[in-house]
């Protein structure tokens, strides 16, 4: 027989579910900012709202505003944050390894038939109304949420953040082609077929997804310089050319070292091999697989799992933008990030 405390437990959780799902404060809060911002276009799939001082989606920004008031990290989790097409497919793959390193080489490892987007939730897309997930109970999620926003529970919980951003000429290429791709649908062909010189003027007036890219950035940076224990600030470039110090690196810092034993059976090299683009993208869940969009419990689109692997490449902007394109990005972020002894042309120390 159920115990009445048990019972009392079933009921509260419903109660808490039942409330998380029609949560009027949220709702209102929601029609507010889509009341008094208009929904604007920029270097995005959907119309970006401003929340907090950030470009956001609407299904995001509802998501949150709901991780705001009801995520509540597990003790030791570890959170993945990243601006939007910095490698954040690579790097949810690289610290799931690193967290189950014993398996790195075992054929039923999950990285090996599933999109690592799969194996590492986002806080922010999983507390939807439409999926609603009280607890991520899983050592590891990642987010897009800007520090100013990220939910006060992660903050005041110690939880190790992992921040990984990229140079922002390839972020915005890539997120051009990721339009492109992944919006097949007719019904969004004005938007998919932005130019990208169009796209590049929404985004260098900060008008991206998680946008303005140097505020994301920025405050990340700040934190990590004031609690470095707490924050490690990566750069995706920093990632490519010294991929073995940054993985042995991050493992230390989310604690979960490298034994010296693991480390002479080539556990490191493992890890880097699996991630490697060329293995991920060559994968069959990469190459055929798909993962959905919903909405109200209702899949909605479709992406596939090949528009997260494009080139995997530092500098690929060369292809895409003019000289005068870059020099004024470069220049924006330069003004941007000055003073804060942030910079792009040069790598973070790697202290041996
Ligand atoms: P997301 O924000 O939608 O999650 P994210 O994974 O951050 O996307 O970024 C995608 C970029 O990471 C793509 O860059 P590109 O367009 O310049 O090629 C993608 O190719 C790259 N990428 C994906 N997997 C890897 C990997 N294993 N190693 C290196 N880069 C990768």
């Amino acid at each position: 027989m159920e115990s009445s405390s048990s019972k009392m437990s079933h009921v509260s959780k419903r109660n808490e579910s039942e409330e998380y799902r029609s949560d009027s404060e949220i709702d209102n809060k929601l029609k507010e900012i889509m009341s008094s911002v208009l929904g604007k276009k920029g270097a995005a799939v959907t119309d970006l709202y401003q929340y907090e001082g950030f470009w956001c989606p609407l299904a995001r920004l509802e998501g949150t505003l709901r991780a705001q008031k009801h995520f509540k990290p597990q003790p030791n989790q570890v959170i993945l944050s990243s601006f939007p097409k910095s490698g954040t497919t690579w790097l949810k793959a690289l610290i799931f390894a690193i967290m189950t390193q014993s398996h790195v080489s075992e054929p039923t490892n999950p990285l090996l038939t599933r999109l690592s987007h799969e194996c590492v939730p986002f806080i922010e897309f999983d507390f939807r109304s439409s999926s609603p997930k009280l607890n991520l109970d899983v050592p590891l999620v990642a987010t897009h949420i800007s520090y100013t926003s990220l939910p006060k529970s992660i903050i005041n919980s110690g939880c190790k953040i992992v921040y990984l951003c990229r140079d922002p000429k390839d972020v915005l290429v890539s997120t051009w082609h990721f339009i492109r791709k992944v919006l097949v649908n007719e019904e969004f062909s004005a938007v998919r077929d932005i130019p990208l010189e169009d796209a590049f003027e929404f985004f260098c007036q900060g008008l991206s997804f998680c946008g303005p890219y140097w505020d994301h950035l920025l405050g990340y940076w700040r934190a990590s310089s004031e609690s470095p224990e707490r924050i490690l600030f990566l750069k995706y470039e920093d990632l490519k050319n010294e991929t073995g110090y940054w993985v042995k690196k991050i493992a230390q810092f989310i604690g979960y070292p490298f034994s010296l034993e693991e480390e002479d059976k080539g556990v490191v090299q493992k890890i880097i091999d699996l991630c490697s683009f060329e293995n991920m993208s060559s994968l069959e869940v990469s190459k055929n697989g798909m993962i959905w969009l919903e909405k109200n419990g209702v899949n909605t689109m479709e992406i596939k799992n090949n528009t997260f692997f494009r080139k995997g490449k530092v500098g690929d902007w060369k292809n895409h933008l003019t000289h005068e394109m870059a020099m004024q990005l470069d220049q924006i972020l330069e003004q941007k990030l000055s003073g804060s002894g942030l910079t792009f042309n040069v790598p973070l120390p790697s202290i041996r």
